[in-house]
């Protein structure tokens, strides 16, 4: 593989050689991570990435785009088929420019929008103030309970009653908890505002029936394309029928949003590569890949919970766990970087009401999305959880690191 990259730059092939080793050799549990397929990684590397093709199939700004528009319509179509809505732009970059074009779409600078605070487990783009949400419109947050930990819906219908969004995100990256998006539109409809659901982390889940659709609840759903749903970085943001009920012009408000209002010449590889993707997330094979990454995710919380490890609201309903180290006597921060030494890739991460800085924080965040794509089993996360354990407790990351070798040998990433 890789031959004419070899011949051309050595450097940069032997960088991602290391990086092809590192991978195959450790246990990437950053719970927004995966590993791709190789017809992913073959469109995302193909001729589609030296075109131009500014507009939207059959109104290009530059000529030559016939089998671009071929790819962009089949994108859509198994986007829309995939997830059940009738309109889906394929165009965004990433998930931070999809959610950015559903703030101008719907809003105008200044308007209010209602996010999850970060702090509890929502996104920088949900209205966190150094954000271009939180700088050009005006943000109020809702969190979690202080002792359950799990969203208080009455507290989210209270400040949406007082500071009355335009605008409402319900999506996180380290809520392990199922959402509940019936709640969150009633929520919206009392104030009139739209619905925003950010599936990012869970549209895997969601596509493999896993945890409940916003389909028939949210007005507008954006989602990265390279989470749990297994493709190219890359952004989906589709209107609901509830959407277009509410607002007629949004489909084409949202195209408008994406280009011109913010991105030039979309990436059609990208496209091309997720359009691949949505076609791999059609198979039954994808319908249980979803329900192990949920059932590997149990097991390894029940696991970590036997030994000892504070888990944020008690467990997991998702892909996602996030732990509480502070009865463990190390910081995030120290527990990552001794994982990492050890071959098991995660994430530092703030915990709920966390008393740590966020470079710094209290907690680690894990996922299994990966690791179930390299086919491990419950068999596997008991394994996984003991390795944690004895990274944690014994602080000895060298010893951990062979048996996790050992494993990684026996679960090649699939190519
Ligand atoms: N960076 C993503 C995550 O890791 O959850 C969110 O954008």
């Amino acid at each position: 593989m890789h031959e004419e990259l070899k011949r051309i730059d050595k450097e940069i092939y032997e960088i991602l050689r290391k990086e092809e080793n590192r991978k195959e050799d450790t246990l990437e549990m950053i719970p927004s991570e995966n590993h791709t397929s190789l017809a992913v990684l073959e469109a995302l590397s193909s001729v589609f990435n030296d075109k131009y093709a500014e507009g939207y199939p059959g109104k290009r700004y530059y000529g030559g785009n016939e089998y671009i528009d071929d790819v962009e319509i089949l994108c859509q179509e198994r986007a829309r088929k995939v997830f059940g809505v009738p309109f889906c732009n394929v165009q965004g970059y990433s998930g931070s420019p999809a959610n950015m074009a559903v703030y101008f779409a719907t809003l105008k600078p200044g308007e209010k929008v209602l996010g999850m605070h970060l702090s509890a487990g929502g996104h920088l783009t949900h209205g966190w103030k150094v954000n271009f949400s939180g700088k050009y419109y005006e943000s109020s947050f809702y969190g979690v309970d202080k002792e359950t930990s799990l969203i208080d819906y009455d507290e989210v219908r209270e400040i949406a009653k007082k500071e009355k969004p335009k605008l409402i995100f319900v999506g996180t990256t380290s809520y392990p908890r199922t959402l509940d998006f019936k709640k969150f539109r009633e929520i919206a409809d009392s104030v009139g505002a739209y619905l925003c659901a950010d599936i990012s982390h869970i549209s895997g889940l969601i596509v493999s029936g896993s945890h409940p659709s916003p389909v028939d609840h949210a007005h507008v759903i954006t989602t990265t394309t390279h989470k749990t749903l297994r493709g190219p970085r890359g952004a989906l943001i589709m209107v609901t029928e509830s959407g277009i009920k509410k607002d007629a012009d949004l489909p084409e408000k949202i195209n408008k949003a994406v280009f011109p209002g913010l991105q030039g010449g979309p990436h059609v590889h990208q496209i091309a590569a997720i359009a691949v993707c949505l076609k791999e997330a059609m198979d039954d094979s994808f319908k249980e890949y979803g329900k192990l990454v949920v059932r590997n995710a149990r097991v390894l919380a029940e696991e970590l919970v036997k030994k000892g490890f504070n888990l944020v609201s008690g467990g997991t309903d998702n892909h996602l766990i996030l732990l509480n180290l502070e009865n463990k006597g190390i910081s995030g921060k120290d527990a990552q970087n001794l994982l990492e030494k050890a071959g098991i890739v995660v994430n530092k991460n703030a915990v709920p009401f966390d008393p740590r800085p966020p470079a710094d924080p209290s907690g680690i965040r894990l996922g299994t999305p990966a690791i179930t794509t390299r086919k491990m089993g419950e068999e596997e996360m008991k394994k996984i959880a003991e390795f944690i354990s004895e990274v944690v407790e014994k602080r000895n990351p060298e010893k951990v690191r062979e048996k996790v070798k050992k494993l990684c040998i026996n679960f090649k990433i699939p190519k």
